[in-house]
């Protein structure tokens, strides 16, 4: 964080504020500890805090520290309301434009509140008295660590703390093996064991979850990838049948299209995923090197993300986006041959 957005931050916090904390919708790993690890340090410094999220999120994440204090805009409506409209002071993580919290936009572009953006995607908006944005960063959770030590306050780190903001970066870092993942990333993961962050416990908590019904979705997942050699593409696809039939919960497909990217040659993954409800298909793509899956996405898909991993969707059947897909792969071939 560099000195002019430090002393503007100082200054934010100067005195006691009331504080609210929000990120994206569809919360993930980084979006809930930065959240977290944050209103920690905050409360720390004398602050009131809440940490708002526009909706559920997986249960994977729900063992981690302070967990249960978390207002879920679509559940908690009119308390979560109730701490916007006394906010004065809101920190907006893991996201960097308002239309990315759902149906609490309207709450922030109305608050009166001076905003704070702590955020490591593409093209910030310039919503905020106080910016942090630094795509090189490899996780949100990163950043509020580099944020706190920037205040000067590194002291202040709590386990509960460090437990937050490590599992932050370990899922955004896809357990420290993205490129994003610098020497710096291992610095601050030190730090973060030193102060107490259990590494095997944290580990265990966020990934040996699985239910039956979701590592037997992961066999069918599997089984359904289909190979194209030609363009060093592996996709995947799940029906709302198959998901049906495994009592699909929110955050079972994580991770899955990952899978796709450990066959020797492939470069470019995705998994399309039925949506009955919605009435769409959702889309991961994942890559490896220079291929940006969130220039395709922006492109083709109303989506984007990060060079190697991004969201998207389409609102042909299954059967047709996959056809689609394929039909659009010619255009590419030369950039993924060379990723
Ligand atoms: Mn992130």
């Amino acid at each position: 964080m560099n000195k002019e957005t430090t002393q503007a931050v100082k200054k934010l916090l100067e005195n006691p504020r009331k504080i609210v904390i929000v990120a994206h919708k569809n919360p993930d790993g980084d979006a809930i500890g930065s959240s977290l690890g944050l209103c920690f340090f905050l409360k720390k410094m004398g602050h009131d805090c809440q940490v708002i999220m526009p909706n559920d999120f997986p249960d994977f994440l729900k063992w981690m520290p302070g967990v249960d204090e978390i207002l879920v805009f679509e559940k908690d409506l009119e308390k979560a309301k109730q701490s916007i409209t006394d906010a004065n002071l809101i920190f907006t993580l893991d996201f960097n434009s308002l239309d990315r919290v759902g149906d609490l936009q309207p709450l922030l572009e109305n608050s009166e509140a001076d905003f704070v953006m702590i955020d490591h995607h593409q093209q910030p908006a310039t919503y905020a008295v106080a910016t942090y944005s630094d795509v090189s960063v490899s996780s949100t959770a990163e950043m509020v660590y580099h944020f706190i030590n920037a205040l000067g306050e590194a002291e202040k780190i709590t386990e509960p703390i460090a437990t937050n903001l490590y599992s932050g970066i370990l899922t955004d870092t896809g357990s420290f093996r993205f490129p994003a993942t610098l020497p710096t990333t291992h610095r601050v993961i030190a730090a973060l064991m030193e102060k107490g962050a259990d590494n095997a416990v944290i580990y265990q908590n966020i990934y040996d979850t699985f239910t039956p019904d979701r590592m037997k979705l992961l066999g069918l997942a599997l089984n359904n990838l289909t190979i194209l050699e030609e363009y060093n593409t592996a996709y995947i696809t799940l029906t709302q049948k198959e998901l049906d039939e495994h009592n699909f919960k929110k955050g079972d497909t994580e991770g899955f299209v990952n899978y796709a990217l450990m066959i020797k040659g492939i470069v470019f993954a995705v998994i399309f995923i039925e949506n009955k409800q919605e009435n769409i298909v959702k889309i991961s793509f994942r890559s490896k090197g220079r291929f940006s899956v969130n220039d395709f996405s922006r492109s083709h898909y109303n989506g984007g993300g990060h060079i190697n991993a991004a969201g998207g969707k389409s609102s042909q059947s299954l059967s047709n986006t996959v056809t689609e897909f394929i039909s659009i792969l010619p255009r590419y071939k030369q950039e993924l041959s060379n990723a």
